[in-house]
């Protein structure tokens, strides 16, 4: 049985993983880059290492140095969270190699899914509906136009090595094709080195749904029912809820069943989740799946009522499922956003620096997965999301009260965050209706825009106001770190010394 995990990850997620591995007995290990010193991760951990410097290719995506920390700390597990090496089928091969456990899926389905030909050749042989499209790379372009005159315009050329909206070229007119394929390509070998492309029918204004799975290394597997993903910005989820608003009993009961048997089609044991894009008559077709703990993991958790954490370490612990698919019922309703630290009405512009004042929201139905203390200066070195703000209700509606109830408590001084925004968001009458797909950032600007108007220079008042009784704070009590040592004094952090470091 697992002991002690090593979270190969940084920020909220890696403080998630902990928190299980707290609950769960096991030791917990962080890794961090010098730029993470003071950062929560590193406190809330048992144990923790550096591994490099700031820039993710030196310090989180370094197999060995990772491998290392593992071994000497001897932990029995690593943890990859999302992101950084979470998808990396070569670090999970490498693992095993060890003798360490990846908690995730096999090398296999990870590389399997994550060449979207191969995905959809392996979703039409276990019969899952994909977006009508080739099934193999474009060798030939006179082909390729006579294919896509055939399907009928518009298409999307899309990079089998692509992903999450990366690679992807939409084709209108025939004129465009040659030139669109063309600069799929060469696009797709500068970002993946691979300039496999294929075509897929284009679905226009779809909603992005998505089903959560479990499955065991005994061949059980279950799903966990759907999030809607819908509420995006430049392919960045913003707002997730669960159930989806457009969805019925049937199309659902439907859906679960291809999500299990698209797992089961690459013998998937882990967490995971397949993305469908759904059009406005529920016609739905598989789109990719990702092989890890995602993001949105929390609603499905507070509508269902399972741990998905703990229930990846069961899984690598070779344990059974211990929930049956009749056992799982939608309970209520539950809404994400995610907090980032970007000025909203400055273009999303990255705003790293010091947290000056937080007061995190609380309450019923209210969870904060966040990582950000008073004090903290946030690295401009990483993704800028600082936290998640997730609530629950009996009803979608109370759900939307609450959220709002909760942003409007939620306070930051220091950077500016996207919380204005998604207060905006929670007062969109498409949005408050349920009726919105991923055109809704798009179709809805006038409702999205800064407005100067009398709630937003209150909610000054009140920060400055939380600022002024920060500084109170400081002043007497609060240990705030600022010299570049690492924060923690209750628990010796470690070192590598052959990565003569720290
Ligand atoms: C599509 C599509 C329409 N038709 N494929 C974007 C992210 C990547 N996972 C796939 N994406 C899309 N693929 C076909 N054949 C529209 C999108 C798309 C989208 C999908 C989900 C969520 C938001 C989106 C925003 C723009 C485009």
């Amino acid at each position: 049985m697992i002991k002690k995990i090593l979270v190969a990850n940084r920020g909220e997620i890696a403080i998630r993983v902990m928190r299980t591995c707290r609950e769960m007995d096991i030791q917990s290990v962080a890794v961090f880059s010098e730029a993470d010193r003071d950062s929560m991760h590193v406190r809330f951990a048992d144990e923790a290492y550096c591994i490099g410097p700031a820039p993710s290719a030196e310090s989180y995506l370094v197999i060995d140095n990772i491998i290392e920390v593992a071994k000497k700390c001897k932990a029995d597990a690593i943890h990859p969270g999302y992101g950084f090496l979470s998808e990396n089928a070569e670090f999970a091969n490498r693992c095993e190699q060890e003798g360490i456990i990846f908690i995730g899926p096999s090398a296999y389905a990870i590389n399997t899914m994550g060449d979207k030909i191969t995905a959809r050749k392996k979703m039409l042989d276990a019969g899952v509906p994909v977006v009508p499209g080739t099934s193999e790379p474009i060798e030939d372009l006179k082909k390729a136009v006579g294919a896509i005159k055939e399907m009928g315009l518009p298409v999307m050329i899309k990079a089998s090595a692509g992903g999450g909206g990366k690679g992807m070229r939409l084709i209108h007119n025939e004129d465009e094709i040659i030139s669109g394929v063309n600069a799929a390509r060469s696009e797709a070998m500068a970002a993946f080195g691979n300039d496999a492309v294929y075509i897929e029918k284009y679905i226009n204004s779809p909603h992005h749904i998505e089903f959560q799975i479990l499955a065991d290394k005994h061949g059980n597997c279950i799903h966990l029912f759907e999030r809607e993903c819908s509420v995006q910005r430049r392919h960045q989820k913003v707002v997730e809820e669960t159930p989806s608003p457009i969805m019925t009993p049937e199309v659902r009961e439907e859906m679960g069943r291809y999500a299990t048997a698209a797992a089961k089609a690459v013998n998937y044991a882990s967490a995971g989740t397949i993305e469908f894009i759904v059009d406005d008559d529920l016609n739905y077709y598989f789109l990719e799946m990702n092989t890890r703990l995602q993001v949105e993991h929390p609603i499905t958790e507070r509508v269902v009522g399972v741990d998905l954490v703990k229930e990846q370490i069961n899984i690598a612990n070779n344990l059974p499922l211990r929930y049956k698919q009749e056992d799982l019922k939608q309970n209520g309703s539950a809404i994400e956003v995610r907090i980032y630290a970007e000025d909203p009405d400055n273009n999303f512009m990255p705003s790293p620096g010091q947290v000056k004042h937080i007061t995190e929201p609380l309450g019923l139905g209210v969870r904060h997965d966040g990582y950000v203390y008073e004090g903290y200066t946030i690295p401009m070195d990483y993704d800028p999301m600082i936290s998640k703000l997730i609530v629950w209700a009996p009803t979608r509606s109370e759900a939307i009260d609450r959220m709002k109830r909760a942003l409007y408590a939620y306070k930051i001084t220091g950077i500016k965050t996207s919380i204005p925004f998604l207060s905006r968001i929670m007062n969109v009458p498409d949005f408050v209706k349920g009726r919105y797909n991923t055109h809704f950032i798009q179709d809805n600007q006038q409702h999205l825009e800064l407005k100067d108007n009398a709630s937003d220079k209150i909610k000054d008042v009140v920060a400055i106001t939380a600022f002024v009784d920060f500084l109170t704070k400081v002043d007497s009590a609060t240990k705030v770190s600022s010299n570049g040592s690492i924060a923690s004094n209750w628990k010796t952090c470690g070192r590598i010394r052959s990565l003569n470091r720290l």
